[in-house]
């Protein structure tokens, strides 16, 4: 007997039909999981294509862009546009806003906010990186105004981890689902995450070497509590996340306030709240855990003042990122 999995494509035209939801979206994530194929395909051969190397360019964030956040921004960007159904996209490898479709159209419909190739420290060894995004959806009621949308506002978000054939993506009010690629390229057997609320397989996850940069209360919550969980860190997001949604415990990446050059201090965080931040929260939150900033804020709830904003991020089981939490909103 031939065994046959659910793919991602039967389980999202289950769910929007249990919803009564059109079929915009599904048209919209077949998009954005071509598009994944497609970079994972240039990632796997890059070494030998000679694509794992710097492009020579900076990008908005004044960081070395690789050959390869090119073609990965490429590729997304063709798939989205050829959909029909984006408004305007934000990605990292763009300062501007990419404007794909009228709001005026009934089918264009989404904001799409990315990263289409996170990890770069990772891309030179061919390691894994992270394609992520979050989606929010015009306002079909009364004028569309194209606001900065908060995570809260996101109807989905989800990862991809390049190239280990993995992709998780949290649905609005219905879950985090995670799915793996099969033989034919075909996502499949979805499985929902619920973050671990027992401790014993926690993990804690952030750059130790930055530690002594961190705020004192943070460098002390640390040496106070890591003692009791492994730790983990590929310094990839989506890589670091995605073992963190299924072990539990928390990633994070806290301000940098105490660094020996002061010019290096990051007060803002380092990861991007629309297309980092506010993805893992929400993942998280449908996972049943949940994310905060640097002030013990939940992370979903900062509304975007710029697209590119930067934020400091504890994302994880709920119980331990209320008790970081509870030490981030104390006065310093
Ligand atoms: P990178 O700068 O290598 O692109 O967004 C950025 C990110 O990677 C995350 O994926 C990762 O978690 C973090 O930054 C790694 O930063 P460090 O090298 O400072 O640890």
């Amino acid at each position: 007997m031939i065994r046959f999995e659910q793919t991602f494509m039967d389980f999202l035209l289950h769910h929007q039909e249990k919803h009564n939801r059109t079929h915009h979206f599904l048209i919209l994530m077949d998009a954005v999981i071509s598009a994944a194929k497609r970079i994972q395909h240039y990632y796997l051969t890059g070494a030998l294509q000679g694509n794992l190397g710097p492009a020579g360019s900076v990008n908005v964030q004044g960081e070395n862009v690789m050959r390869m956040d090119q073609i990965a921004q490429e590729i997304t960007i063709h798939y989205l546009k050829a959909s029909g159904r984006v408004i305007h996209a934000v990605s990292e490898e763009s300062k501007e806003i990419v404007q794909l479709n009228p709001p005026t159209t009934e089918r264009a419909r989404y904001f799409f906010y990315f990263d289409p190739l996170d990890g770069s420290s990772n891309i030179p060894h061919g390691l894994p990186v992270g394609f992520m995004f979050g989606i929010a959806k015009k306002s079909l009621d009364g004028p569309e105004d194209c606001h900065l949308r908060s995570g809260k506002d996101y109807i989905a978000a989800g990862m991809f981890v390049i190239p280990t054939g993995t992709f998780t993506l949290g649905l609005r009010d219905a879950g985090t689902w995670r799915f793996h690629i099969d033989e034919t390229m075909t996502f499949v057997r979805p499985r929902r995450i619920i973050l671990p609320r027992e401790s014993d397989g926690w993990e804690l996850s952030f750059n130790a070497a930055n530690r002594g940069t961190f705020s004192e209360r943070v460098q002390r919550w640390i040496a106070e509590n890591e003692g009791r969980y492994a730790f983990r860190y590929l310094g990839a997001l989506a890589g670091d996340f995605h073992r963190i949604l299924a072990n539990g415990g928390m990633f994070l990446y806290p301000a940098i306030v105490n660094h020996p050059n002061p010019k290096k201090n990051r007060p803002q965080g380092k990861l991007r709240l629309m297309y980092e931040g506010s993805v893992v929260a929400f993942m998280c939150r449908e996972a049943g855990g949940m994310a905060v900033d640097e002030s013990g804020r939940p992370i979903l709830d900062i509304q975007p003042e710029d697209h590119h904003q930067r934020t400091a991020l504890y994302a994880g089981s709920r119980d331990l990122v209320q008790d970081i939490a509870k030490v981030l909103k104390q006065q310093p």
